[in-house]
């Protein structure tokens, strides 16, 4: 393991943990992106990907938003992508300005294109060399986030070869060639395991999975096809980091909560469309990340505090019984028009609502 300076900021990894806090620790997915003017200037001369595949370019954006925000937020996260996996796994991936596969897996038979073995520490090296040069810059403020996506989100991605509404080819997949579907997210969720077992050694804190596409799934599908690869993700790597494991959180954007929990991972992500209070019967060991609706940040001060004020209340009041250790956040990621100023005031009000009863 390399050798870091002391953390000064352990509210995430606590909450993660299940311990006592002083107030909720926030951070946002997205925190590093295109709200972001400093975000945006960096962009004007370097490609998506020749940041994320340049150690010095990913250190500077992910560290945009804890130098802007200071002592307001609780982590980093790492700035890459989900979609660096399908890339190592053989696939092309151009951002025109989303996501674009030039050549997406049409049917089975394509699966032949993919290489057999993949060297995942080589081709994914540079997200390591990010993260352990990030933590080195971090210099201990928060601690640093490191992530994939899940199976079924990639495997989506590479069927649909781009964003879809109605992820038509991926779920044909799913229901015309199960077993051939099955396979391929085993085969995505090997790659994930050794992908994030990598970002944990090169320094990252706590592991996320981001299942984006989980609710266009039916609550019998996602326990079918996307549960067993999670499943597998949390245990591997847990398995394989042994003594030096970290806290693994599961955002399955869409999927029941209850079935989330069954999937081995120590923080379950809340999207907006969730009452916290419902989710109070959960194995009070989970710990809660989220769930402010993104776009109550385009509806100025005061409608910000008010939700914010209502979403602390929320995840406080644990449904009668003791809440459950929670990580404050948006119920997904911050959106490319919100106003920086309005984030602040999204972090100092949960500063504020969230203090105290945590103990
Ligand atoms: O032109 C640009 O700069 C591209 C915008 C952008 C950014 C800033 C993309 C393209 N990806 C990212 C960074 C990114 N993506 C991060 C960085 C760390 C942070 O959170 O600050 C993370 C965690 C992701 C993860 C990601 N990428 C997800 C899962 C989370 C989610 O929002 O659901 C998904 C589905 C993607 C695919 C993707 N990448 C980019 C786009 C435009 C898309 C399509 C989906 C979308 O529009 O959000």
């Amino acid at each position: 393991m390399v050798e870091f300076p002391p953390l000064k900021n352990d509210r995430l990894l606590r909450a993660a943990r299940g311990e006592p806090l002083d107030r909720a620790p926030v951070w946002v997915m997205r925190q590093a992106g295109r709200y972001l003017p400093e975000f945006r200037e960096t962009r004007k001369n370097h490609d998506f990907f020749e940041i994320c595949r340049t150690p010095e370019l990913a250190k500077e954006v992910t560290i945009q938003p804890i130098d802007r925000y200071g002592d307001l937020l609780d982590a980093a996260i790492i700035f890459s992508d989900i979609l660096v996996v399908p890339q190592a796994m053989g696939m092309e991936v151009i951002m025109n300005p989303g996501p674009h596969f030039p050549e997406p897996l049409d049917t089975p038979d394509d699966l032949k294109r993919l290489p057999e073995t993949i060297d995942v520490d080589k081709e994914l090296g540079y997200v390591y060399d990010a993260i352990t040069l990030t933590r080195k810059e971090l210099g201990g403020r928060v601690p640093l986030i490191g992530f994939c996506g899940a199976p079924w989100t990639l495997m989506a991605y590479m069927i649909e070869g781009g964003s879809s509404k109605t992820l038509q080819k991926s779920k044909t997949w799913l229901f015309k060639h199960p077993e051939e579907s099955q396979k391929l997210l085993m085969r995505i969720a090997d790659v994930c395991v050794t992908y994030l077992v990598g970002q944990a050694r090169a320094g990252a804190q706590l592991l996320q999975v981001f299942d984006s596409n989980a609710g266009d799934l039916s609550p019998y599908d996602f326990t079918t096809f996307s549960l067993p690869s999670l499943k597998h993700i949390a245990t591997k790597v847990k398995e394989r980091l042994g003594s030096d494991a970290v806290p693994m959180t599961l955002f399955a954007k869409g999927a029941s909560p209850t079935l989330a929990a069954r999937g081995g991972y120590d923080v379950i992500g809340l999207d907006w469309t969730v009452d916290p209070r419902d989710v109070s019967t959960l194995p009070i060991e989970i710990s809660l990340q989220g769930n402010l609706d993104p776009t109550v940040l385009y509806g100025g001060r005061d409608a910000i505090e008010r939700e914010v004020r209502r979403m602390c209340d929320a995840f406080l009041a644990g449904g009668g019984g003791k809440p459950h250790r929670w990580i404050a956040n948006l119920g997904h990621g911050i959106t490319p028009g919100v106003d920086p100023e309005d984030m602040r005031w999204f972090l100092q009000c949960v500063q504020k609502y969230s203090a105290g009863s945590l103990d």
